[in-house]
């Protein structure tokens, strides 16, 4: 067991040394008590600790996408955003392949975040007043929009940001409809129970390049193997509006879109109040505030 002390915090999931190790889940996966109110149904609950998501046909309607998705696209079309550090770019088409902070920057998102539909969920399953750790939209545009390789974002959220436990959740709201051919988001099954340590320490300023492809903190063919073939692969479909809700350390990905048809989320990340970031576990930096928050205030 490595006993980095950061901030007097035990690392509980060692990754970004020699080799890559596994370590099995030490955390809940559902920290609120059976019973504790809220929008989702015990059922659902309980499929959630097996698999580590959640999907939702219609989280919102669809009137209201249409106000977010526009808001996407007004913030896409403004060139301050563009020149924004917070707009990430696709190396590519040089088009805009995320936003991050949405919920700061854009008050349509803001209100979002604070939706009991939302925020509601999200204290549910973590047990607590929530605050957010990040958010973003990902356009993925058509004709050639890169997708995301196989990670846990808690990998990165622990190595980078400092989360000590896994006590975070995100929700992936489509935005346009999410096709099986435009690059939608994959899942294995079960994959949360087990946190894959990676091989390969953290490049200063990582943030950099791995926001357009991750480098650091991927796991090895073999080990993907291995879990792809004991978990098995979900491809999330569903039009705009519906949501996948899945843990922090789910092994995800997505594919590149090649169709002529956006594949555009807004993501957040929920991380409990209890689990706020200390530093860095495995990297010689912070990331900047606007990828892993250091304001702590519960969405209220
Ligand atoms: O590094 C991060 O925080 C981001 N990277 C990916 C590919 N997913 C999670 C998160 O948005
Ligand atoms: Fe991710």
């Amino acid at each position: 067991m490595t006993t980095a002390m950061t901030a007097n915090v035990t690392d509980l999931y060692p990754s970004r040394g020699a080799t890559e190790v596994s370590t099995p889940r030490q955390d809940p996966v559902v920290w609120g008590a059976p019973g504790t109110p809220g929008p989702i149904p015990a059922g659902d609950l309980q499929s959630f600790e097996r698999d580590g998501f959640l999907a939702v046909d219609q989280l919102i309607g669809a009137d209201e996408v249409d106000v977010y998705h526009r808001e996407l696209e007004r913030l896409i079309a403004d060139p301050a955003i563009r020149a924004d550090e917070r707009s990430i770019i696709e190396p590519k088409s040089k088009e805009i392949r995320s936003v991050f902070e949405v919920h700061k920057l854009s008050e349509v998102f803001a209100a979002l975040v604070r939706d009991e539909r939302v925020v509601g969920r999200a204290r549910q399953i973590l047990g607590s007043d929530v605050y957010v750790h990040q958010s973003r939209i990902n356009v993925k545009p058509g004709f050639g929009a890169s997708g995301f390789y196989w990670h846990s974002d808690f990998e990165t959220w622990h190595a980078e940001d400092g989360l000590p436990n896994m006590r975070t959740v995100s929700v992936s709201i489509a935005l346009t409809e999410n096709h099986d051919t435009n690059g939608g988001l994959m899942i294995m099954p079960g994959s949360h129970r087990t946190f894959l340590g990676c091989a390969g320490a953290t490049p200063k300023d990582n943030y950099k390049q791995s926001l357009q492809m991750q480098d650091a903190g991927t796991p090895s063919d073999e080990a993907l193997t291995k879990m792809a073939s004991e978990y098995g692969i979900k491809l999330f479909t569903g039009k705009a509006g519906s949501a996948t809700w899945f843990d922090c350390n789910c092994m995800h990905g997505s594919g590149d879109n090649i169709t002529p048809f956006p594949r555009s989320n807004v993501f957040i990340v929920f991380n409990s109040v209890d689990n706020a970031a200390v530093e860095p576990f495995a990297a010689p930096i912070r990331r900047p505030e606007f990828i892993g928050a250091r304001d702590f205030t519960p969405v209220k």
